[in-house]
């Protein structure tokens, strides 16, 4: 793949507390900031997500009394799993990881800020209706092809990729720049569930 000016780059979530020590870290996400810098140089159109949660948001286990992390709940819009308390808007772990280049970016897009409603998803809520505006971002800038990379393959960038097909974009996800959080064989069933949707596994070292 030779990235051009259809082609965008779309980096879900590489921030402090997804990182190892950080409030909900996915194992090795660290391993992610070297590929997605390098990538980040071979596109024109560069993305960034912020997970980005407000302080009592449904998400966290905190707010539901009697729960724990990684339990799940039953809410208007479906099961929700209840995970730590992260990415608290403006706080040190809602930040981007250190040493991730963010200079190259025509947008930066933040997600998750309703209290009532999770968003795994850089296009559509959890409640499936609520839009980012991403999709209509990109189509104004004649995006045709969305490349993933960043943190979790299982949960935000498996939602990310799906909604990005049923938007109607041309869809990859770089493997070497993509770390899971892992519950219950859900990196491989989001792996399978991208396959089917018609999404693309991709290495970094194919793209150029
Ligand atoms: C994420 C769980 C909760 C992610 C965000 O970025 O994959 N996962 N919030
Ligand atoms: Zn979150």
């Amino acid at each position: 793949m030779t990235p051009g000016a259809a082609d965008l780059l779309l980096v879900i979530d590489v921030q402090v507390d997804f990182l190892p020590g950080g409030a909900l870290p996915v194992p090795d996400g660290d391993a992610v900031v070297g590929p997605v810098n390098a990538l980040q140089h071979r596109f024109r159109h560069v993305v960034l997500m912020q997970d980005w949660h407000p302080a009592d948001h449904v998400s966290f286990a905190d707010t539901h009394p009697g729960r724990a992390p990684f339990e799940t709940v039953a809410l208007p819009y479906g099961p929700q799993v209840l995970w730590p308390r992260h990415c608290v808007q403006g706080s040190p772990g809602a930040g981007f990881a250190p040493g991730l280049a963010t200079d190259r970016a025509s947008l930066v897009v933040r997600k998750g800020l309703d209290p009532r409603v999770d968003s795994y998803s850089a296009f559509l809520e959890a409640d499936r209706t609520t839009r980012t505006g991403l999709a209509g971002a990109l189509t104004e800038r004649g995006i045709a092809r969305v490349v993933l990379c960043g943190l979790a393959t299982d949960f935000c960038v498996l939602w990310s990729a799906l909604d990005a097909r049923a938007a109607g974009f041309d869809v990859w996800v770089v493997a070497d720049a993509v770390r899971g959080i892992g519950l219950d064989g859900s990196v491989e069933a989001a792996w399978a569930r991208m396959a089917a949707a018609g999404v693309r596994r991709i290495g970094s070292d194919a793209i150029a």
